[in-house]
């Protein structure tokens, strides 16, 4: 069912109080042809991370997934993932939370000195298209809210624990508005994320499908990617990778 959101953004909100997963909710309008719907439950029964990992999603957190059919070519949807994390990031600090960005998809909270976080919020992006056009592009965000962190999986933090509980509705309001917001300005997607990154500067692994890459953070590309100062033998060199999972 739909409800009243009184949003400043041209979304409309489907509430449930339990569902399997809303980005698999999504994926069916998406595939229906809804544009800017956006998914909402108080609990997910089958979160879920990426490759298939799972999402612990009891009820108190925050599970959206905003359907959309933005017209760019495929190569340009990371910036969605970045433009996600930012709004989260902004929302989380709004509420008086630290929140900062873990390349790519992760909202943390700083823990000590070394590059160390714990997790308030993951995103998770699926689309389906041509190579030369997205036809339909969900973004799934996932925020600790009114939550006990300890109830969690380890390396977790909520809002609940970093400020206090929080308006849900009024966070989803303000999360939504600044994620539309940041797609309609795509361009300023990346300098918003590196002044929130927690990831360059740091010595990070990043796993992906053609082996692990090792080294230091130092800067992210216009279309989202990140470039790391590799330390194998005595000639630095560098090594952009577009999607991965990455440690400090
Ligand atoms: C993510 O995956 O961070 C993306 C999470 C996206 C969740 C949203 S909720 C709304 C929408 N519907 C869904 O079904 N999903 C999206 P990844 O980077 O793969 O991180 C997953 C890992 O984070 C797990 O393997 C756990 O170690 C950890 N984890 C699981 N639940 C967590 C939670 N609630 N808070 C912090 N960490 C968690």
């Amino acid at each position: 069912p739909a409800v009243e959101f009184g949003l400043d953004a041209p979304f409309t909100v489907e509430f449930h109080d339990a569902v399997e997963s809303t980005n698999a909710v999504a994926r069916e309008r998406a595939t229906d042809g809804a544009s800017d719907l956006v998914v909402l439950a108080d609990e997910q029964t089958g979160g879920r991370g990426r490759l298939d990992r799972e999402w612990s999603s009891p009820s108190g957190g925050i599970w959206l997934s905003i359907v959309t059919r933005p017209s760019i070519t495929p190569a340009r949807a990371p910036l969605y993932t970045l433009a996600a994390a930012v709004a989260t990031a902004r929302t989380a600090r709004e509420a008086g939370v630290d929140a900062r960005i873990k390349w790519p998809n992760d909202v943390v909270v700083p823990a000590g000195e070394n590059g160390d976080y714990r997790k308030l919020a993951g995103i998770l992006t699926e689309m389906e298209g041509e190579t030369d056009r997205v036809a339909w592009l969900t973004v799934g965000i996932g925020v600790n809210a009114n939550i006990d962190a300890d109830t969690l999986p380890a390396g977790a933090t909520a809002v609940r624990d970093e400020a206090a509980d929080v308006d849900r509705r009024r966070f989803v309001q303000r999360l939504l508005e600044a994620f539309d917001d940041a797609r309609t300005d795509l361009e300023a997607v990346v300098p918003a994320w590196r002044e929130l990154a927690l990831t360059l500067g740091q010595r990070v692994r990043v796993e992906r499908p053609a082996g692990e890459v090792v080294g230091e953070a130092i800067d992210i590309t216009a279309a989202g990617a990140l470039v790391i100062e590799t330390d194998a033998g005595e000639e630095r060199t560098t090594v952009t990778v577009s999607a991965g999972d990455c440690e400090h």
